[in-house]
Protein backbone atom coordinates (compact mmCIF):
# COMPACT_ATOMS: atom_id res chain seq x y z
CA UNK A 1 0.00 0.00 0.00
CA UNK A 2 1.17 3.47 -1.01
CA UNK A 3 1.61 6.36 1.63
CA UNK A 4 3.38 8.64 -0.58
CA UNK A 5 3.10 11.85 -0.77
CA UNK A 6 2.77 13.90 -4.29
CA UNK A 7 4.18 17.01 -2.82
CA UNK A 8 6.61 17.88 -0.19
CA UNK A 9 5.21 18.47 3.07
CA UNK A 10 4.45 22.00 3.69
CA UNK A 11 4.50 21.82 7.35
CA UNK A 12 7.01 20.03 10.07
CA UNK A 13 6.70 17.68 12.93
CA UNK A 14 7.03 19.19 16.43
CA UNK A 15 10.32 19.45 17.82
CA UNK A 16 11.22 17.41 20.89
CA UNK A 17 10.80 20.70 22.89
CA UNK A 18 7.08 21.51 21.38
CA UNK A 19 5.82 17.91 22.69
CA UNK A 20 3.97 17.32 25.56
CA UNK A 21 5.84 15.80 28.81
CA UNK A 22 3.35 12.38 28.62
CA UNK A 23 4.61 12.07 24.60
CA UNK A 24 7.91 11.88 25.79
CA UNK A 25 8.15 9.17 28.16
CA UNK A 26 9.04 5.95 27.95
CA UNK A 27 6.68 2.75 28.13
CA UNK A 28 7.36 1.99 31.45
CA UNK A 29 6.62 5.29 32.23
CA UNK A 30 3.29 5.38 30.34
CA UNK A 31 2.87 2.22 32.25
CA UNK A 32 2.87 3.29 35.68
CA UNK A 33 0.60 6.10 35.17
CA UNK A 34 -1.80 3.95 33.27
CA UNK A 35 -2.08 1.63 35.94
CA UNK A 36 -2.18 4.69 38.81
CA UNK A 37 -4.88 6.45 36.89
CA UNK A 38 -6.92 2.74 35.98
CA UNK A 39 -6.88 2.36 39.66
CA UNK A 40 -8.72 5.79 39.86
CA UNK A 41 -10.72 5.51 37.56
CA UNK A 42 -12.63 1.88 38.80
CA UNK A 43 -12.95 3.35 42.33
CA UNK A 44 -14.80 6.15 40.81
CA UNK A 45 -17.08 4.63 38.53
CA UNK A 46 -17.76 1.60 40.97
CA UNK A 47 -18.68 4.41 43.77
CA UNK A 48 -20.24 7.12 41.37
CA UNK A 49 -22.14 5.08 38.85
CA UNK A 50 -24.87 2.32 39.56
CA UNK A 51 -24.51 0.39 36.65
CA UNK A 52 -21.22 -0.04 37.05
CA UNK A 53 -21.63 -0.79 41.05
CA UNK A 54 -23.92 -3.96 39.66
CA UNK A 55 -21.55 -4.83 36.39
CA UNK A 56 -18.49 -5.15 39.29
CA UNK A 57 -20.71 -6.95 41.56
CA UNK A 58 -21.74 -9.67 39.45
CA UNK A 59 -18.63 -10.22 38.25
CA UNK A 60 -17.02 -10.38 41.95
CA UNK A 61 -14.60 -7.48 41.27
CA UNK A 62 -13.62 -4.64 43.57
CA UNK A 63 -11.59 -2.14 42.74
CA UNK A 64 -8.81 -2.68 45.09
CA UNK A 65 -8.80 -6.24 43.09
CA UNK A 66 -6.59 -3.90 40.18
CA UNK A 67 -3.42 -4.33 41.06
CA UNK A 68 -1.40 -4.71 37.81
CA UNK A 69 -2.32 -3.40 34.23
CA UNK A 70 -3.19 -7.07 33.28
CA UNK A 71 -5.97 -6.79 36.18
CA UNK A 72 -8.34 -4.66 33.70
CA UNK A 73 -9.25 -8.26 32.15
CA UNK A 74 -11.00 -9.19 35.42
CA UNK A 75 -13.20 -6.13 34.54
CA UNK A 76 -16.69 -6.67 32.32
CA UNK A 77 -17.25 -5.39 29.31
CA UNK A 78 -19.18 -1.95 28.21
CA UNK A 79 -21.66 -2.04 25.47
CA UNK A 80 -23.28 0.27 23.38
CA UNK A 81 -26.88 -1.27 25.02
CA UNK A 82 -25.62 -0.22 28.76
CA UNK A 83 -25.21 3.35 27.39
CA UNK A 84 -28.55 3.06 25.52
CA UNK A 85 -29.87 1.32 28.82
CA UNK A 86 -29.38 4.07 31.13
CA UNK A 87 -30.55 6.67 28.78
CA UNK A 88 -30.24 9.65 28.97
CA UNK A 89 -28.25 10.38 31.97
CA UNK A 90 -27.36 7.22 33.96
CA UNK A 91 -23.76 6.95 33.17
CA UNK A 92 -23.00 10.43 34.45
CA UNK A 93 -20.61 9.94 37.33
CA UNK A 94 -20.81 13.37 39.21
CA UNK A 95 -23.83 15.51 40.11
CA UNK A 96 -25.42 17.24 36.91
CA UNK A 97 -24.02 20.49 38.20
CA UNK A 98 -20.83 19.63 37.18
CA UNK A 99 -21.21 18.96 34.07
CA UNK A 100 -20.30 21.55 31.61
CA UNK A 101 -20.99 20.08 28.51
CA UNK A 102 -23.31 17.72 26.65
CA UNK A 103 -22.80 15.98 23.49
CA UNK A 104 -24.83 12.81 21.77
CA UNK A 105 -24.07 10.39 18.89
CA UNK A 106 -26.98 10.07 16.59
CA UNK A 107 -26.34 6.27 15.96
CA UNK A 108 -28.49 4.79 13.35
CA UNK A 109 -30.85 3.05 15.04
CA UNK A 110 -32.92 3.72 18.68
CA UNK A 111 -31.69 6.39 21.06
CA UNK A 112 -28.83 8.07 20.79
CA UNK A 113 -26.21 7.98 23.29
CA UNK A 114 -25.25 10.96 25.80
CA UNK A 115 -22.18 11.59 27.26
CA UNK A 116 -21.52 14.42 29.53
CA UNK A 117 -18.10 16.32 30.51
CA UNK A 118 -17.01 18.22 33.51
CA UNK A 119 -15.02 21.24 33.04
CA UNK A 120 -11.78 19.21 33.51
CA UNK A 121 -13.10 17.12 30.91
CA UNK A 122 -12.98 19.59 28.76
CA UNK A 123 -9.85 20.88 28.95
CA UNK A 124 -7.97 17.67 29.13
CA UNK A 125 -10.28 16.97 25.79
CA UNK A 126 -9.19 20.28 24.35
CA UNK A 127 -5.43 19.73 25.35
CA UNK A 128 -5.32 16.05 23.62
CA UNK A 129 -6.87 17.27 20.60
CA UNK A 130 -4.48 20.20 20.51
CA UNK A 131 -1.30 17.71 20.90
CA UNK A 132 -2.96 15.77 17.86
CA UNK A 133 -3.28 18.65 15.40
CA UNK A 134 0.22 19.82 16.55
CA UNK A 135 1.17 15.95 16.02
CA UNK A 136 -0.29 16.89 12.40
CA UNK A 137 2.07 20.04 11.64
CA UNK A 138 -0.42 22.34 12.44
CA UNK A 139 1.39 24.74 15.12
CA UNK A 140 0.10 28.19 17.01
CA UNK A 141 -0.70 31.32 14.84
CA UNK A 142 -1.97 29.11 11.69
CA UNK A 143 -5.11 29.31 10.65
CA UNK A 144 -7.42 26.29 10.84
CA UNK A 145 -10.67 25.71 8.40
CA UNK A 146 -12.78 23.71 11.00
CA UNK A 147 -15.53 21.96 8.68
CA UNK A 148 -16.26 19.42 11.00
CA UNK A 149 -20.27 19.96 12.25
CA UNK A 150 -20.68 21.91 15.19
CA UNK A 151 -23.74 20.66 17.58
CA UNK A 152 -24.16 17.65 19.39
CA UNK A 153 -22.12 15.56 17.04
CA UNK A 154 -18.41 15.84 18.83
CA UNK A 155 -16.48 16.35 15.82
CA UNK A 156 -17.21 20.24 15.24
CA UNK A 157 -17.06 21.48 19.18
CA UNK A 158 -14.10 19.08 20.08
CA UNK A 159 -11.74 20.03 17.29
CA UNK A 160 -12.58 23.80 17.80
CA UNK A 161 -11.93 23.56 21.41
CA UNK A 162 -8.41 22.36 20.22
CA UNK A 163 -7.72 24.81 17.83
CA UNK A 164 -8.05 26.85 20.91
CA UNK A 165 -6.05 25.06 23.19
CA UNK A 166 -3.57 24.72 20.78
CA UNK A 167 -3.35 29.21 19.63
CA UNK A 168 -4.31 28.46 16.48
CA UNK A 169 -6.87 30.90 14.66
CA UNK A 170 -10.35 29.06 14.36
CA UNK A 171 -12.71 29.24 11.27
CA UNK A 172 -15.55 28.04 12.57
CA UNK A 173 -17.12 27.02 9.29
CA UNK A 174 -19.17 23.66 10.35
CA UNK A 175 -20.30 21.22 7.67
CA UNK A 176 -22.55 21.88 4.35
CA UNK A 177 -22.80 24.60 2.59
CA UNK A 178 -19.91 23.91 0.33
CA UNK A 179 -19.85 26.26 -2.31
CA UNK A 180 -19.41 28.82 0.36
CA UNK A 181 -16.30 26.13 1.93
CA UNK A 182 -14.83 26.92 -1.36
CA UNK A 183 -15.47 30.67 -1.06
CA UNK A 184 -13.84 30.89 2.68
CA UNK A 185 -11.15 28.75 1.78
CA UNK A 186 -9.79 31.50 -0.83
CA UNK A 187 -11.00 34.47 1.11
CA UNK A 188 -9.20 33.47 4.76
CA UNK A 189 -6.45 31.59 3.35
CA UNK A 190 -6.13 28.64 6.38
CA UNK A 191 -3.21 26.63 6.46
CA UNK A 192 -5.22 23.25 7.46
CA UNK A 193 -8.46 22.23 7.01
CA UNK A 194 -10.21 19.91 9.71
CA UNK A 195 -13.13 17.28 7.94
CA UNK A 196 -14.24 14.07 7.22
CA UNK A 197 -12.21 12.51 4.03
CA UNK A 198 -15.25 12.12 2.27
CA UNK A 199 -16.51 16.07 2.62
CA UNK A 200 -12.88 16.77 1.73
CA UNK A 201 -13.43 14.97 -1.48
CA UNK A 202 -16.08 16.68 -1.92
CA UNK A 203 -14.54 19.85 -1.65
CA UNK A 204 -11.88 19.32 -4.12
CA UNK A 205 -14.66 18.44 -6.52
CA UNK A 206 -16.68 21.90 -5.55
CA UNK A 207 -12.99 23.60 -5.89
CA UNK A 208 -12.71 22.13 -10.03
CA UNK A 209 -16.41 22.54 -10.20
CA UNK A 210 -15.61 26.51 -9.85
CA UNK A 211 -12.66 26.62 -11.73
CA UNK A 212 -10.62 26.94 -8.84
CA UNK A 213 -6.99 24.68 -9.27
CA UNK A 214 -7.43 22.41 -5.92
CA UNK A 215 -3.36 22.21 -5.59
CA UNK A 216 -3.36 26.11 -5.80
CA UNK A 217 -5.06 27.06 -2.24
CA UNK A 218 -3.45 27.94 0.98
CA UNK A 219 -4.43 24.80 2.20
CA UNK A 220 -1.24 22.53 3.50
CA UNK A 221 -2.63 19.89 5.92
CA UNK A 222 -5.87 18.43 6.29
CA UNK A 223 -6.75 16.45 9.94
CA UNK A 224 -9.21 13.54 8.54
CA UNK A 225 -11.45 11.24 10.65
CA UNK A 226 -15.09 10.11 11.96
CA UNK A 227 -15.18 7.68 9.24
CA UNK A 228 -13.43 4.91 8.24
CA UNK A 229 -10.61 5.49 4.86
CA UNK A 230 -7.50 3.82 3.17
CA UNK A 231 -4.35 4.66 2.81
CA UNK A 232 -5.38 4.86 -1.01
CA UNK A 233 -7.34 7.90 -0.14
CA UNK A 234 -5.32 9.36 1.93
CA UNK A 235 -3.30 9.26 -1.49
CA UNK A 236 -5.87 10.69 -3.94
CA UNK A 237 -6.71 13.53 -1.25
CA UNK A 238 -2.74 14.40 -1.04
CA UNK A 239 -2.49 14.37 -4.82
CA UNK A 240 -5.59 16.50 -5.45
CA UNK A 241 -4.77 18.94 -2.92
CA UNK A 242 -1.08 19.21 -2.29
CA UNK A 243 -1.74 18.68 1.14
CA UNK A 244 -0.72 16.28 3.81
CA UNK A 245 -3.53 14.27 5.48
CA UNK A 246 -3.40 13.14 8.92
CA UNK A 247 -5.77 10.56 10.62
CA UNK A 248 -7.91 11.66 13.38
CA UNK A 249 -9.58 8.88 15.79
CA UNK A 250 -11.75 9.16 18.24
CA UNK A 251 -15.30 8.41 19.37
CA UNK A 252 -18.32 10.43 21.48
CA UNK A 253 -18.53 7.20 24.33
CA UNK A 254 -14.86 7.31 25.29
CA UNK A 255 -14.16 11.10 25.01
CA UNK A 256 -14.47 12.55 20.87
CA UNK A 257 -12.13 13.68 18.25
CA UNK A 258 -8.50 13.31 19.57
CA UNK A 259 -8.30 9.62 21.16
CA UNK A 260 -5.70 9.39 18.85
CA UNK A 261 -3.90 10.77 16.03
CA UNK A 262 -1.32 10.32 13.86
CA UNK A 263 2.21 11.86 13.60
CA UNK A 264 3.22 13.94 10.51
CA UNK A 265 6.73 11.99 10.60
CA UNK A 266 5.63 8.51 9.93
CA UNK A 267 1.96 8.76 8.91
CA UNK A 268 2.09 4.95 10.15
CA UNK A 269 -1.58 4.89 11.69
CA UNK A 270 -2.99 6.52 14.98
CA UNK A 271 -0.80 6.62 18.37
CA UNK A 272 -3.10 6.40 20.75
CA UNK A 273 -2.85 9.03 23.72
CA UNK A 274 -2.23 6.11 26.54
CA UNK A 275 -1.70 8.79 28.87
CA UNK A 276 -5.47 9.10 28.93
CA UNK A 277 -6.75 6.28 27.26
CA UNK A 278 -6.08 2.40 28.12
CA UNK A 279 -6.43 0.14 24.90
CA UNK A 280 -7.01 -3.60 24.43
CA UNK A 281 -8.07 -5.52 21.27
CA UNK A 282 -10.20 -8.39 21.67
CA UNK A 283 -11.80 -11.56 19.78
CA UNK A 284 -15.28 -9.94 19.23
CA UNK A 285 -17.41 -13.43 19.21
CA UNK A 286 -15.03 -15.04 22.69
CA UNK A 287 -14.47 -11.47 24.01
CA UNK A 288 -10.23 -12.94 24.86
CA UNK A 289 -7.78 -9.95 24.83
CA UNK A 290 -5.52 -10.57 21.86
CA UNK A 291 -2.19 -10.14 21.86
CA UNK A 292 -0.26 -6.90 19.95
CA UNK A 293 -0.35 -7.16 16.56
CA UNK A 294 -3.53 -9.35 15.89
CA UNK A 295 -6.65 -8.16 14.51
CA UNK A 296 -9.81 -7.31 16.46
CA UNK A 297 -12.22 -4.93 18.28
CA UNK A 298 -10.75 -2.40 19.81
CA UNK A 299 -12.15 -1.78 23.10
CA UNK A 300 -11.09 1.51 25.95
CA UNK A 301 -10.97 2.28 29.10
CA UNK A 302 -10.97 5.73 30.33
CA UNK A 303 -8.06 6.55 32.66
CA UNK A 304 -8.72 10.45 33.34
CA UNK A 305 -12.76 11.60 33.07
CA UNK A 306 -15.03 12.69 35.65
CA UNK A 307 -18.31 13.01 34.40
CA UNK A 308 -18.37 10.15 32.05
CA UNK A 309 -15.95 7.48 32.60
CA UNK A 310 -16.03 4.03 30.28
CA UNK A 311 -14.62 0.45 31.65
CA UNK A 312 -13.65 -1.46 28.79
CA UNK A 313 -16.38 0.06 26.59
CA UNK A 314 -16.44 -2.36 23.07
CA UNK A 315 -16.27 0.40 20.01
CA UNK A 316 -16.69 -2.29 17.27
CA UNK A 317 -14.15 -0.85 15.45
CA UNK A 318 -11.53 -2.95 13.88
CA UNK A 319 -7.62 -2.50 13.83
CA UNK A 320 -4.46 -4.16 15.64
CA UNK A 321 -2.27 -2.60 18.40
CA UNK A 322 1.12 -2.31 17.37
CA UNK A 323 4.21 -0.55 18.80
CA UNK A 324 4.63 3.37 18.87
CA UNK A 325 7.07 4.89 16.39
CA UNK A 326 6.95 8.56 16.13
CA UNK A 327 6.59 8.24 20.03
CA UNK A 328 7.74 5.26 21.64
CA UNK A 329 6.18 5.42 25.14
CA UNK A 330 2.85 5.15 23.41
CA UNK A 331 1.34 2.46 20.77
CA UNK A 332 -0.17 2.89 17.30
CA UNK A 333 -3.32 1.43 16.08
CA UNK A 334 -3.31 -0.10 12.24
CA UNK A 335 -5.80 2.59 10.10
CA UNK A 336 -9.19 1.42 10.93
CA UNK A 337 -10.83 -1.02 8.18
CA UNK A 338 -13.79 -0.82 9.27
CA UNK A 339 -16.89 -1.64 11.96
CA UNK A 340 -18.29 -4.87 13.18
CA UNK A 341 -21.55 -2.78 11.95
CA UNK A 342 -20.34 -1.98 8.68
CA UNK A 343 -18.90 -5.96 7.45
CA UNK A 344 -20.69 -7.05 4.69
CA UNK A 345 -21.52 -10.50 4.53
CA UNK A 346 -22.33 -11.67 1.15
CA UNK A 347 -22.68 -15.39 0.27
CA UNK A 348 -20.35 -16.01 2.97
CA UNK A 349 -17.87 -13.57 2.35
CA UNK A 350 -16.73 -10.68 4.68
CA UNK A 351 -15.97 -7.77 3.34
CA UNK A 352 -15.83 -4.08 3.96
CA UNK A 353 -16.15 -0.97 1.90
CA UNK A 354 -12.82 0.57 2.38
CA UNK A 355 -11.48 -2.81 0.79
CA UNK A 356 -13.74 -1.73 -2.77
CA UNK A 357 -12.23 2.24 -2.16
CA UNK A 358 -9.13 0.80 -2.14
CA UNK A 359 -8.94 -1.14 -5.27
CA UNK A 360 -11.42 1.63 -7.28
CA UNK A 361 -8.66 4.25 -6.06
CA UNK A 362 -5.84 1.69 -8.47
CA UNK A 363 -7.31 1.95 -11.31
CA UNK A 364 -6.86 5.23 -12.25
CA UNK A 365 -9.23 5.55 -15.20
CA UNK A 366 -12.72 5.78 -12.45
CA UNK A 367 -13.63 8.44 -9.91
CA UNK A 368 -13.49 7.76 -5.79
CA UNK A 369 -17.72 8.56 -6.19
CA UNK A 370 -19.08 5.18 -5.60
CA UNK A 371 -21.76 3.75 -3.55
CA UNK A 372 -22.88 0.06 -2.62
CA UNK A 373 -25.91 -1.07 -3.22
CA UNK A 374 -27.07 -5.04 -1.56
CA UNK A 375 -30.31 -6.77 -2.96
CA UNK A 376 -31.33 -9.96 -2.85
CA UNK A 377 -31.79 -11.27 -6.39
CA UNK A 378 -33.78 -14.80 -6.74
CA UNK A 379 -33.18 -14.97 -2.68
CA UNK A 380 -29.51 -14.66 -3.47
CA UNK A 381 -27.60 -11.73 -2.02
CA UNK A 382 -25.97 -9.51 -4.42
CA UNK A 383 -24.06 -6.38 -4.31
CA UNK A 384 -23.72 -3.98 -6.88
CA UNK A 385 -20.90 -1.51 -6.88
CA UNK A 386 -22.54 2.25 -8.82
CA UNK A 387 -19.86 4.28 -9.78
CA UNK A 388 -19.46 7.53 -11.49
CA UNK A 389 -17.90 7.10 -14.99
CA UNK A 390 -14.91 9.81 -15.50
CA UNK A 391 -16.11 13.66 -16.87
CA UNK A 392 -12.95 13.17 -19.25
CA UNK A 393 -12.69 9.91 -20.41
CA UNK A 394 -14.74 7.77 -23.42
CA UNK A 395 -17.39 5.54 -21.74
CA UNK A 396 -15.67 2.66 -23.79
CA UNK A 397 -12.41 3.48 -21.54
CA UNK A 398 -14.69 3.84 -18.34
CA UNK A 399 -16.36 0.54 -18.55
CA UNK A 400 -13.75 -1.32 -19.56
CA UNK A 401 -11.86 0.05 -16.79
CA UNK A 402 -15.53 -1.12 -14.82
CA UNK A 403 -14.81 -4.11 -15.86
CA UNK A 404 -11.48 -4.15 -14.43
CA UNK A 405 -12.67 -3.61 -10.94
CA UNK A 406 -14.97 -6.46 -10.86
CA UNK A 407 -12.34 -8.88 -11.66
CA UNK A 408 -10.02 -7.35 -8.72
CA UNK A 409 -12.64 -7.36 -6.23
CA UNK A 410 -13.51 -11.11 -7.38
CA UNK A 411 -9.56 -11.57 -7.06
CA UNK A 412 -8.78 -9.58 -4.07
CA UNK A 413 -12.31 -10.06 -1.98
CA UNK A 414 -13.48 -13.60 -3.70
CA UNK A 415 -16.73 -11.58 -4.02
CA UNK A 416 -18.54 -11.58 -7.58
CA UNK A 417 -20.29 -8.10 -8.14
CA UNK A 418 -21.67 -5.81 -10.49
CA UNK A 419 -20.66 -2.42 -11.65
CA UNK A 420 -22.39 -0.17 -13.02
CA UNK A 421 -21.61 3.01 -14.70
CA UNK A 422 -23.36 6.36 -13.52
CA UNK A 423 -23.18 9.84 -15.12
CA UNK A 424 -20.98 12.25 -13.46
CA UNK A 425 -22.24 14.08 -10.41
CA UNK A 426 -24.97 11.96 -10.21
CA UNK A 427 -24.95 9.62 -6.67
CA UNK A 428 -25.18 11.29 -3.59
CA UNK A 429 -21.81 13.57 -2.29
CA UNK A 430 -20.65 13.39 1.50
CA UNK A 431 -21.19 16.12 3.68
CA UNK A 432 -20.00 14.62 6.80
CA UNK A 433 -19.86 10.98 7.44
CA UNK A 434 -20.54 9.26 3.76
CA UNK A 435 -23.53 6.80 3.65
CA UNK A 436 -21.77 4.64 1.38
CA UNK A 437 -23.79 0.85 1.36
CA UNK A 438 -27.61 0.85 1.29
CA UNK A 439 -28.80 -2.22 1.52
CA UNK A 440 -32.36 -2.62 -0.09
CA UNK A 441 -32.51 -6.34 1.06
O1 LIG B 1 -16.76 10.52 14.86
C1 LIG B 1 -15.52 11.55 16.64
C2 LIG B 1 -14.61 12.17 15.65
C3 LIG B 1 -14.91 13.40 15.12
C4 LIG B 1 -13.42 11.55 15.30
C5 LIG B 1 -14.04 13.99 14.24
C6 LIG B 1 -12.56 12.12 14.42
C7 LIG B 1 -12.87 13.35 13.87
P1 LIG B 1 -18.73 9.33 16.75
O2 LIG B 1 -19.71 10.10 15.97
O3 LIG B 1 -19.13 8.83 18.09
O4 LIG B 1 -17.46 10.19 17.02
O5 LIG B 1 -18.28 8.12 15.84
C8 LIG B 1 -17.24 7.29 16.26
O6 LIG B 1 -16.51 6.87 14.00
O7 LIG B 1 -16.21 4.35 16.49
C9 LIG B 1 -15.33 4.86 14.26
O8 LIG B 1 -16.16 3.83 13.80
C10 LIG B 1 -15.50 6.07 13.38
N1 LIG B 1 -14.25 6.82 13.32
C11 LIG B 1 -13.89 7.92 14.00
N2 LIG B 1 -12.65 8.32 13.63
C12 LIG B 1 -12.21 7.43 12.71
C13 LIG B 1 -11.01 7.27 11.95
C14 LIG B 1 -16.63 10.72 16.05
N3 LIG B 1 -10.01 8.14 12.04
C15 LIG B 1 -16.94 6.25 15.21
N4 LIG B 1 -10.93 6.21 11.13
C16 LIG B 1 -15.79 5.37 15.62
C17 LIG B 1 -11.93 5.32 11.02
C18 LIG B 1 -13.23 6.46 12.53
N5 LIG B 1 -13.08 5.42 11.69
Amino acid sequence: MSTTTATASRVRPPAASELDAEERMSRDEIAALQLERLQQTVRHAYANVPLYTRKLDDAGVRPEDIRTLEDVQLLPFTTKEDLRETYPFGMFAVPMSDVARIHASSGTTGRPTVVGYTRGDLERWGSLVARSLRASGIRPGMKVHNAYGYGLFTGGLGAHAGIEALGATVIPMSGGQTARQVQLILDFEPDAILCTPSYLLTIADAMAAQGVDPRSTSLKVAVLGAEPWSNEMRHELEQRLGIDALDIYGLSEVMGPGVGNECLETKDGPHLWEDHFLPEVIDGESGAVLPDGELGELVFTSLTKEAFPVIRYRTRDLTRLLPGTARPGMRRMEKITGRNDDMIILRGVNLFPTQIEELVLGIEQLTPHFILELSKDARMDTLKVRIERHPDLSVETCLSAAEVLAQRIKIFVGSTVAVQLEEPGTLPRSEGKYKRVYDLR
